[in-house]
C-alpha cells in the first residue's frame, strides 16, 4: 500500500534488519528496540488493524504466531519466556498501521504495560 512504512519494508525501499521472510510474513529487528530481543512480525498482506482482519486470515494469524515461536526459540528465549504484543489503534499503543506482532524478550517484563 502507498505510504505504509511496512509496505515499504517489505517491498525493500526501506531498509530493515531482517530477520526471517517467507512468501506470506516478514520479520525484522525494531528500529526503537525496548528489550535485548525486540522483533516485528509482520504479514506481507497490507491490514491496517486487528480490527481489519476477516476470517480468510486466519491461516495467516496461525502462520504468524508460529513464526512468533519458531524465532523466540532461535534467539533463544525459550527457556526463561517471552512476550508478543500487538497494539490496536489510539489508545492501545498502535503508531505504524500495518499489522504487527512485537516479539519481546531478554529481559524480566512487567504487568500490567503502561
Ligand atoms: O509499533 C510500531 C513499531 O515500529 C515501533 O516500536 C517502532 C517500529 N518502527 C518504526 N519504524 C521502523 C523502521 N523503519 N524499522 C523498524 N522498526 C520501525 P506500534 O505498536 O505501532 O507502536
Amino acid at each position: 500500500m502507498q505510504d505504509c512504512l511496512f509496505c515499504k519494508i517489505i517491498a525493500k525501499e526501506i531498509p530493515a534488519q531482517i530477520v526471517y521472510e517467507d512468501d506470506r510474513v516478514l520479520a525484522f529487528k525494531d528500529i526503537n528496540p525496548v528489550a535485548p530481543v525486540h522483533v516485528l512480525i509482520i504479514p506481507k498482506k497490507h491490514i491496517s488493524t486487528l480490527l481489519d482482519l476477516h476470517n480468510e486470515d486466519a491461516e495467516l494469524i496461525g502462520h504468524i504466531f508460529l513464526t512468533c515461536a519458531k524465532l523466540a526459540k532461535e534467539m533463544g528465549l525459550a527457556d526463561n519466556g517471552f512476550r508478543v504484543v500487538s497494539n490496536c489503534k489510539e489508545e492501545g499503543g498502535q503508531t505504524v498501521f500495518h499489522l504487527h506482532f512485537h516479539l519481546l524478550g531478554g529481559r524480566p517484563m512487567e504487568w500490567p504495560p503502561g
